[in-house]
């Protein structure tokens, strides 16, 4: 498993000790390939009772003094921040930096402009070793030391759009900087437009934003604060620190109940191989899992998990990593498959189901996708509607409650992938379906995403899964969360234009 996204996604892989062989052929080709149903789980964050402290006042907000430069030929008075983006973080490449590529990260701080002052704003600068990987500063595995404290051209800064201010007429000149960079964002929807300044200081530079991270993170607890969800995950007997949710809440803030509304993500797989002669079943259980490795700051988290089979056939061991960019409002997955050529002798035909069973907490919700717009009610029953749901494979599903905390997923898949598996979906809200392991025996709002494989193509397969925590849901607001990806913000720096792509599937 590799988390994708080519020229800014972690190539950073190893298999301790690879094996070799044809059941190792096995263990490197298809035991990797179901490994990505596991991945889903940990994108899954739900409603669960908790008290947090969501409401922070808001900061003393210094603003700093600025002088007034030479006119830049800029229309008079600031032009108003007119994006209304409030799930896009914005992600800017060190390499469109320009003249500030080379600074000490300690020298930057971003600000936006209000009524003419500037003001700090939370960001953050996510570092890449010369490989192309993530450098991790915390965790058991970290690789903390491949820092070198400077902005490269690999590295990346982020920021929310929502944070963006207007436009500071005449160009801000900050007093103990050696440089103020315009990094202008606009919405292609609407056309709405909002900047930031990134400065770098040669002196001591000025406190940072004081408002507390979007994503706050515990590795001690395995807790995920943010204003509109909290997640903690599962530590096992053993101390391994998983994905799989123990409890998920959607917040009050956010128009969640504040209780737990999941079950358990439900990853059942049958696999039959070598000529149909070997059938197995694994379970979600089946699937060890350790965070190895983790980065934390104000914008987001980003929590490397090593996975493991525990299977039979001497298979434990068997490693794969993947990785979870964790945003205030959105999750994202991103991985890839390794299929390589041959694995086609060895498996014969899998199929794999997967979805998110609810708790009894969530009776009284409703789900919709793109294939089944009109709303069916969590109830745990079959309703006439539910049992003519439209199986075809959905672009986006959304579960929400009455006071619309919601929670959007949607899997991106490349055009070849239909070529290898055929995805059919089931909906199954049905208290007397059990399909155990599970917490509360019954099934209650559970969509069923069914794969078969078709045939083993060799190839390198990249698959996005996204989860979005849109706060006071109401139907069509699906738009605001597929936006992110489908239609994203625009960067203007130093004249040039470039999309805002967190990561890349395809
Ligand atoms: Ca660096
Ligand atoms: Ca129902
Ligand atoms: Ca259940």
């Amino acid at each position: 498993m590799q988390t994708a996204a080519a020229g800014l996604e972690p190539t950073w892989r190893r298999e301790e000790n690879p094996p070799t062989g044809p059941r190792c052929r096995f263990q490197r080709t298809f035991l990797r390939a179901v490994s990505i149903v596991f991945v889903l789980f940990p994108a899954f964050r739900f409603q669960v009772s908790y008290a947090t402290a969501t409401d922070f006042p808001d900061p003393t907000q210094t603003p700093i003094p600025v002088q007034k430069t030479a006119h830049t030929g800029k229309d008079d008075g600031t032009m108003a921040a007119t994006i209304n983006r409030r799930m896009d973080p914005v992600l800017v490449r060190g390499e469109w930096l320009g003249g500030i590529v080379g600074s000490p990260l300690r020298s930057l701080r971003l600000y936006r402009s209000r009524k003419g002052q500037l003001e700090p704003i939370r960001f953050q600068v996510d570092e890449r070793t010369s490989e192309g990987d993530w450098i991790f500063p915390h965790g058991k595995k970290n690789n903390g030391d491949k820092s070198n404290g400077l902005l490269d051209a690999r590295d990346v800064l982020l920021f929310m759009a929502k944070d963006a201010g207007e436009r500071a007429h005449p160009d801000p000149a900050i007093p103990g900087t050696s440089s103020v960079l315009e990094i202008g964002i606009e919405d292609p929807v609407n056309a709405g437009r909002a900047w930031v300044y990134l400065a770098v200081f040669t002196a001591r530079p000025p406190p940072l934003c004081p408002l507390p991270d979007y994503v706050r993170y515990n590795y001690e607890t395995e807790e995920i604060f943010t204003d509109v969800s909290y997640t903690k995950f599962i530590i096992t007997k053993k101390g391994l620190h998983t994905s799989f949710s123990d409890v998920e809440a959607i917040l009050p803030s956010a128009g969640g109940d504040g209780r737990n509304h999941l079950d358990r993500m439900k990853t059942r797989i049958q696999i039959r191989f070598f000529f149909n002669l070997i059938p197995l079943t694994v379970t979600e259980e089946m699937l060890g899992q350790d965070v190895i490795a983790y980065i934390t700051g104000p914008i987001r988290v980003i929590r490397r998990l090593e996975q493991f089979f525990k299977l039979p056939f001497g298979l434990h061991g068997l490693t794969s990593y993947t990785d979870l960019h964790l945003y205030e409002r959105i999750t994202i997955v991103p991985a890839e498959i390794h299929i390589p050529k041959g694995a086609s002798k060895v498996v014969s035909s899998a199929r794999t189901w997967y979805g998110a069973d609810l708790s009894p907490n969530a009776i009284g919700s409703y789900f919709r996708n793109s294939e089944n717009l009109e709303p069916l009610i969590i109830d745990g029953r079959m309703s006439e509607m539910e049992r003519h749901f439209c199986p075809q494979a959905d672009k986006w599903r959304v579960i929400y409650g009455p006071g619309g905390g919601a929670t959007l997923f949607r899997s991106i898949f490349p055009p070849e992938y239909s070529d290898i598996v055929e995805v059919q979906e089931r909906y199954v809200d049905d208290v007397t379906v059990k399909t155990p392991p599970e917490r509360y025996p019954g099934t209650i709002g559970l969509l069923e995403t069914e794969v078969v494989t078709k045939k083993m193509k060799s190839g390198r397969y990249h698959i996005l899964m996204e989860v979005y925590f849109p706060p006071h849901y109401r139907p069509g607001d699906e738009a605001d969360c597929l936006n992110v990806r489908d239609r994203p913000l625009r960067i203007r720096i130093n004249g040039e234009t470039h999309a805002n792509q967190l990561t890349r599937a395809g």
